[in-house]
């Protein structure tokens, strides 16, 4: 089996995830393309000669400016925060290198915009790891869309709630515009807009208005250990200023004439990782929360009204579409239930299958998908500033 060396720059959270599904991929599937976990990148007081035992790469390198130009590497990862997708991106681009890099693509849209067409210049494969896509439950909601199972859609409901920055969480750099570019709004936003976009097949037009509120708007310095090594360690137990949203909702228009809100939340007090869609079409209807993810609602508006209900379908019988659900053959036998994890070594089997030329097994963004789901961000928070509707036409 050919092969393709990794390198991943950045070790924290996503770090982990990604390193789990480059070891675990070419055990659970059979890609065309087997990855080696060549080399990880860490910043020296995070230790990435550690992470790297313990994960399982050959190599740990404290220089990624060098790291992604290495002749002996294929593909680089990024899972640094977010402002850094852009200066890594572009350097792995320049060296020729397929780039795979976490969400939101960048912090700013003129950011994604230099790597959207950097990649198309250099003519490199990229991918942007917008996970949720691939939960089965999710896959299989854009299958049964595309089947035409809900009809003509019409209302899009998404939220992101998350309930763990209450004042006692430091000043981390997810709270810094400088490292994070937004808050909760690229965080989560990022991934309802991704996920909706993926499900109705559509595209966001138009927002019609939006609100943003920081509720706490300072917090106590860190220090470098807390904040892998971004934070300043002299001021450490300060207190420095909030630059992000801790709650972006708006309101939307896709281009099928669907109307849509949406929520991201890191304050909302009993949703610890609820990552919802409810999508409503004149035959049907779709839910999902990722809080039960190996769950989809469904409801046939086709039924007799007699009859008319909620089904919840567990999306754990592995199968092509409509027998059975994407990806899920590959783990366990029927009903033995898949995490959060899965959904990112699913999505190194696509990736893999994208770079040996074949099909993924559902769409998989590159940089110029996840570049329309940054103009949402963008239009979102131009829409909360001017307090009005802004077009996605004035948002490139
Ligand atoms: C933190 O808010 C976070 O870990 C996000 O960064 C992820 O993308 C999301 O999936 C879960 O929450």
């Amino acid at each position: 089996m050919s092969t393709i060396n990794v390198a991943m720059i950045g070790q924290g959270f996503m770090g982990r995830s990604h390193s789990n599904a480059w070891g675990q991929v070419a055990k659970f599937f059979t890609p065309p393309l087997k990855p080696v976990m060549h080399t990880v990148f860490g910043q020296p007081e995070e230790n990435p000669q550690a992470f790297a035992e313990r994960w399982g790469w050959q190599n740990a390198s404290t220089n990624w400016e060098e790291l992604v130009k290495s002749p002996e590497i294929g593909l680089v990862d990024v899972v640094t925060p977010n402002y850094m997708h852009a200066p890594v991106a572009k350097a792995a681009i320049a060296a020729g290198k397929h780039v795979a890099c976490e969400k939101p693509i960048a912090g700013t849209l003129e950011d994604a915009r230099q790597m959207v067409e950097a990649a198309k210049a250099a003519n490199v494969k990229t991918f942007v790891w917008f996970n949720y896509r691939r939960c089965p439950a999710v896959a299989l909601a854009h299958q049964m869309v595309k089947a035409g199972e809900i009809g003509g859609i019409r209302h899009v409901r998404a939220t992101y709630l998350q309930d763990w920055a209450d004042e006692s969480v430091p000043l981390l750099w997810r709270f810094e515009k400088k490292w994070a570019g937004s808050g909760a709004h690229g965080d989560l936003n990022a991934h309802i807009i991704d996920m909706t976009r993926f499900v109705t097949g559509s595209e966001i037009v138009e927002v019609a208005g939006a609100i943003a509120e920081t509720f706490i708007k300072e917090r106590t310095l860190p220090g470098q250990a807390a904040t892998g090594g971004l934070g300043d360690a002299a001021a450490a137990g300060g207190k420095g200023p909030v630059t992000v949203d801790d709650t972006v909702l708006f309101l939307a228009r896709f281009s099928n004439g669907a109307v849509a809100s949406f929520e991201a939340a890191r304050q909302a007090t009993g949703n610890q990782n609820r990552n919802t869609f409810e999508i409503n079409g004149t035959k049907g209807a779709l839910k999902f929360d990722f809080e039960r993810m190996n769950e989809l609602q469904y409801y046939d508006a086709r039924r007799p009204r007699a009859v008319q209900g909620w089904t919840t379908i567990m999306c754990t019988h592995g199968g092509e579409y409509p027998e059975g659900h994407p990806y899920v053959a590959n783990w366990w036998p029927d009903a033995h239930i898949i995490g959060y994890e899965h959904g990112f070594v699913n999505q190194a089997y696509d990736i893999l299958r994208v770079l040996a030329g074949e099909e993924p097994t559902v769409p998989i963004p590159d940089f110029e998908d996840a570049y329309q789901t940054q103009r949402v961000l963008e239009a979102a928070l131009l829409a909360a500033e001017r307090r009005g509707a802004v077009s996605l036409e004035d948002v490139k």
